[in-house]
């Protein structure tokens, strides 16, 4: 297993907008296993293959509090979504920043696992959140996104000065 590198926004590679997975291959393992060892060692609760400069559909998410449930989202489509939610997000691509982010309460998620079979899972609470924040990044959207402007600016400022200390 390798630990891969994250991109950080505002990269350009992070605006890639992600490509079906339609060969189910030892690659996708090989990407998935690499993807959690990363994605725990941040720590994380999820990582989509863009942040990792990998331009597939695929996620990877861990949202308990012992780390022993890992998921892995592949082609994900949300079939059912209801009511709306907003928790302070962070995201691995944008290290220090927190902001609230309103998303859908309760969703259905069809997707596929590493072996490319089909399942269905209903999301509620930050689970939800994750899988959203996650789908957004295979779009090649950040949460900051959908912040006003001057935030997102005062948000570039502060990353770029922390990268310069
Ligand atoms: O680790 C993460 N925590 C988090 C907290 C609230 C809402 C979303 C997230 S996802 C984030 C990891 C990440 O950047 N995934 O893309
Ligand atoms: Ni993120």
């Amino acid at each position: 297993m390798a630990l891969l590198n994250i991109l950080n926004f505002p990269d350009p590679r992070l605006r890639t907008k992600a490509k079906q997975v339609v060969d189910f291959n030892d690659n996708i393992i090989k990407l998935t296993d690499n993807m959690f060892a990363t994605m725990y060692a941040a720590p994380g609760i999820g990582l989509a293959a863009t942040q990792v400069n990998v331009h597939q559909r695929i996620i990877t998410i861990d949202t308990s509090e012992e780390k022993n449930q890992p998921l892995v989202v592949i082609n994900p489509i949300i079939v059912e979504k209801e009511g709306e939610q907003a928790i302070d997000e962070g995201c691995l691509s944008l290290p220090g920043i927190y902001e609230p982010v309103k998303r859908f309460d309760k969703i259905r998620l069809k997707a596929q696992d590493k072996h490319g079979e089909f399942y269905e899972l209903d999301a509620d609470g930050l689970l939800s959140v994750c899988i959203q924040h996650e789908m957004d990044h295979l779009e090649g959207k950040l949460f900051v996104d959908y912040l006003s402007e001057m935030k997102r600016n005062r948000i570039r400022k502060k990353l770029a000065k922390a990268l310069k200390v």
